[in-house]
């Protein structure tokens, strides 16, 4: 798809600074059926994986302020509104290529009267051959840095540097206010940090990572989704998640989220 002059402009400050926000994307009550739909999951897990789902990973992360999981792959979490969204559809596949998938699809909860935050990281290198993909953050209520909103620094893709007065020094740090509808597309090579929440609220945003064709990560695409869910797609949104394998129960739920012991 030739980018056309209104993706430029996300497209160019997607590629300089590692990332751009579109407004007003998702119509509000996709977003909030979904945040109903995130809370029921998260209690689901708190009655039968409540361990799993507050384990913390110290050496990577470390902030048990900050937990997360995997969002199961039905309705309304994969809505066509969110998953075939057309100027998001468009900038991506500026940035990936047409062919582009859904890696991962995870809702990542900053907890209320939260003190924790977490390690500055990247969520994955670039490789030399271009990008090895993007998060997209959907944030499911008002979020900006009152309520923890991920900070990250411009330009900073696949930095070495940590340290934060360094980093401050070199890139310009960046915590955006965002509504829900909005979408923020980070490259996985942006470095950035969960900060802790001062809100009476949890703060919920969901986080679906695309990556380009050339980036097969079969064996770590977790998540199935039902046959009859994936019938009732278009063709687009089948493209997208072709991925995922596709399994004959009718109901699936959340899994909790394990990231690797050490990167
Ligand atoms: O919850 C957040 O604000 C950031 C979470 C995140 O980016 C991560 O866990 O890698």
């Amino acid at each position: 798809m030739k980018p056309s002059f209104e993706y430029k402009e996300f497209l160019a400050e997607l590629r300089r600074t590692g990332v751009t926000v579109l407004r007003s994307v998702i119509p509000a009550d996709v977003i909030t059926t979904i945040s109903v739909a995130v809370d029921r999951e998260r209690e689901r897990l708190e009655q039968t994986n409540r361990a799993a789902l507050y384990k913390i990973n110290m050496s990577l992360l470390a902030s048990p302020g900050h937990p997360g999981f995997l969002c199961p792959l039905n309705y309304p979490f994969c809505h066509e509104e969110i998953i075939t969204a057309p100027r998001l559809s468009g900038v991506l596949a500026a940035y990936l290529g047409s062919d582009f998938y859904l890696h991962e699809y995870v809702v990542n909860i900053s907890l209320a009267r939260g003190t924790t935050a977490q390690h500055v990281h990247l969520d994955q290198e670039n490789d030399g051959l271009g990008t090895v993909g993007v998060v997209c953050n959907f944030p499911l209520s008002f979020t900006g840095p009152h309520n923890g909103m991920t900070k990250m620094w411009l330009g900073s893709q696949d930095s070495p540097e940590r340290d934060l007065e360094t980093l401050n020094n070199l890139y310009t740090p960046f915590q955006p206010t965002l509504y829900p509808g909005d979408v923020m597309i980070r490259d996985l090579g942006l470095l950035h940090q969960g900060t802790p929440n001062p809100d009476i609220k949890d703060r919920n945003l969901l986080a679906l990572v695309y990556k380009p064709e050339r980036q097969k990560l079969g064996d770590e695409v977790r998540g199935d989704i039902p046959q009859s869910v994936w019938n009732s797609w278009n063709a687009r949104q089948q493209a997208v998640m072709r991925r995922h394998q596709r399994v004959e129960a009718n109901e699936v739920y959340a899994q909790p989220y394990s990231v690797p012991d050490a990167m």
